[in-house]
C-alpha cells in the first residue's frame, strides 16, 4: 500500500513540480477572457505552476514573455500566437533549450518542427459553417455581405475569410462589398460597421454582416440600431464564438447565427504535455476542436444561461 500511496504522491508531485509559461495575446474579446479563464482554473487542477504573461495583442511582447520563461527554464511554454509570421528565431531558441511549445487556437506559418502541437479549431470550416447558414438563408435573393475580419495577419482571420468565401462561391446573388479589421473587438467592431452603414445608403443596401467573432458582431448590432435599422432582420447577423452576449442578442431577434469555438484549448494541450513530459509521447501536430452552428431555434436563452458564469 505504502509504495501505491508513494507512487501516487511521486505522480501529483510531478504535476505540481511542472511549470508553464503562457503568452496570452490580451483580452480583446469574451473568447480571449474565457480562455485564460479556463487555463489558469486548468493548471489549477493539475497542479501546475503557470506563468501567465498579457501581451496587450502585441507580437513584440509575446516575443519578449517566450525568451523570459526560456531564461526562467520552465518546463514547457502555451503561445496564443497573435499572428502568423514572426516567430522561428525565438521558437528556435525555445527547441535550443529543449523546452516544449504549444500552440493555442491560432496557427503560425513556420515549420511544425518548432512546436509540439497546435491546440485549435478549424478555422476554414468555421467560416464555412457560417458562409453555408448565410446561402441557406437567404436562397436566390440578391444580399450584398460587408465583412469584419478580425486581427490582420491572424490565422483566424486568413482562414475565416477563406471558408466563407468558399460557402459563397458560386452564389452569384451574394457579394462581399466591404470588407475590413475590426481586430476581434466591440469598439472596433461598432466603428467600421458605422463606417460600411455610411457609405451603403445608410444601411438600406448591406443585407449581412459577417463578423470573424462575436464581440464585433455585437459592436455591429449596435451600429445598425443606432442608424435606425433592426439588426437580426433588416441586417442578417452571422458571426463565430458563441460567448454568452451573442445569445442575448439571438434571444432578441438581434443575431442570426454563430459558430462554437470551445475556449478550452489548455485541457487538451495539458493532456499532451504531462504525457510527452513523463514518457516521451510524441502528439500529433494538430489537435482540432469542435466547431458547432447555433441559430435562433436553439434556445438561445438556455444557452445563455449555460455559458454565462465560464468566465467570458
Ligand atoms: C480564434 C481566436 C479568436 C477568437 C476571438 O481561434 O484566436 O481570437 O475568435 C479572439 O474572439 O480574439
Amino acid at each position: 500500500a505504502s509504495s501505491v500511496a508513494c507512487l501516487m504522491m511521486s505522480g501529483a508531485a510531478f504535476a505540481a513540480d511542472m511549470t508553464v509559461g503562457f503568452s496570452q495575446i490580451g483580452s480583446e474579446s469574451g473568447w480571449r477572457a474565457a480562455e485564460t479563464t479556463v487555463t489558469l482554473q486548468q493548471a489549477k487542477e493539475r497542479g501546475i505552476d503557470l506563468k501567465f504573461a498579457d501581451a496587450q495583442q502585441k507580437q513584440e511582447n509575446q516575443i519578449k514573455a517566450v525568451r523570459g520563461f526560456i531564461a526562467q527554464g520552465v518546463d514547457a511554454i502555451l503561445i496564443a500566437p497573435v499572428v502568423a509570421t514572426g516567430w522561428e528565431d525565438v521558437l528556435a531558441e525555445a527547441k535550443d533549450a529543449e523546452i516544449p511549445v504549444i500552440l493555442l487556437d491560432r496557427q503560425i506559418d513556420a515549420s511544425d518542427e518548432l512546436y509540439l502541437t497546435a491546440v485549435t479549431s478549424d478555422q476554414v470550416f468555421e467560416g464555412k459553417v457560417a458562409g453555408e447558414w448565410l446561402v441557406k438563408d437567404v436562397g436566390d435573393q440578391e444580399c450584398k455581405v460587408v465583412e469584419l475580419q478580425g486581427t490582420t495577419g491572424s490565422s483566424p482571420a486568413i482562414n475565416r475569410k477563406k471558408g466563407f468565401e468558399e460557402a459563397i462561391a458560386g452564389h452569384d446573388n451574394i457579394t462581399i462589398s466591404r470588407s475590413q479589421t475590426g481586430d476581434f473587438t466591440r469598439t472596433k467592431g461598432k466603428e467600421v460597421m458605422e463606417s460600411f452603414i455610411k457609405a451603403e445608403n445608410g444601411g438600406k443596401d448591406i443585407c449581412a454582416v459577417y463578423a470573424h467573432n462575436d464581440d464585433m458582431a455585437v459592436g455591429a448590432i449596435q451600429a445598425i440600431k443606432e442608424a435606425g435599422l433592426k439588426p437580426g432582420s433588416d441586417i442578417k447577423v452571422v458571426s463565430i464564438d458563441a460567448v454568452p452576449d451573442i445569445f442575448l442578442a439571438m434571444a432578441e431577434g438581434e443575431a442570426n447565427a454563430t459558430v462554437e469555438l470551445t475556449p478550452n484549448m489548455a485541457g487538451p494541450a495539458f493532456d499532451v504535455l504531462e504525457k510527452y513530459l513523463a514518457d516521451g509521447t510524441m502528439p500529433p501536430k494538430w489537435i482540432q476542436t469542435e466547431s458547432k452552428l447555433f441559430t435562433q431555434g436553439d434556445d438561445p436563452k438556455g444557452v445563455y444561461e449555460s455559458k454565462k458564469d465560464l468566465g467570458y
